[in-house]
């Protein structure tokens, strides 16, 4: 068994799960629940950064972050890769990957600065990284006619796109994304039927 250390709510973490589903691999990994907040964690026993994810494999072998413990396992079934092997479709791919994994640092990064105590909340940090996510949004907007195109076929790029959607639902619902972006969310109507999406959507946490 691969093991995975993975906390509820993290986006990344859901990555992986999401990219273990379609790959038929949920079931070779045991998921290890870390908070990676709490000062006697051990997180870094595993991952010096300090973070979820971290995948333990068979071998014994520690991967982060998650794009490299996601192109790991798309090495590991027989099926379609998740990440196109070669050509313009891999770049594609790989940017969209980047794009999805940007706006979820940047979400998280709002999050947390939001939660901060009144005295040491930078308001003007929040409003950046909340730009930044209005402008990978609107960029989508323009791109989601190439998304649908080809609903069939699924990859990284497009799964860590959904994800982030996912989670700008999960933490920022007020902000409505959708509004003005018809076609991006028709698009992400599609991709969050998936069983690997259902699989994995993440529950209301706790404060
Ligand atoms: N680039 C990393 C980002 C992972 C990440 O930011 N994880 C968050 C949880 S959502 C975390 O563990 N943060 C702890 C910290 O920043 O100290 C990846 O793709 O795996």
């Amino acid at each position: 068994m691969m093991r995975l250390r993975y906390s509820p709510t993290s986006p990344f973490v859901r990555k992986v799960m999401v990219v273990a589903l379609e790959t038929g691999l949920a079931e070779s990994i045991d998921l290890v629940l870390t908070n990676v907040w709490e000062p006697d964690t051990d997180i870094q026993t595993h991952n010096p950064l300090g973070k979820v994810p971290a995948l333990i494999t068979e071998g014994g072998e520690v991967l982060y972050d998650s794009p490299v413990i996601c192109e790991y396992l798309d090495g590991l079934h027989e099926g379609v890769k998740l990440f196109p092997p070669t050509g313009g479709a891999r770049w594609t791919a790989l940017r969209r990957q980047a794009l999805g994994d940007g706006m979820m640092d940047a979400t998280v990064a709002r999050f947390l600065e939001e939660r901060r105590p009144s005295g040491e909340r930078s308001e003007a940090w929040a409003v950046r990284q909340k730009l930044v996510v209005e402008r990978a949004l609107d960029g989508l907007e323009e791109e989601a006619d190439e998304l649908s195109g080809d609903m069939d076929t699924m990859d990284i790029g497009k799964l860590t796109i959904g994800v982030a959607l996912g989670y700008l639902d999960l933490r920022f619902a007020a902000d409505d994304w959708r509004s003005g972006r018809g076609r991006l969310s028709d698009w992400f109507n599609g991709v969050n039927r998936r069983p690997s999406m259902t699989g994995t959507a993440p529950k209301d946490p706790p404060a």
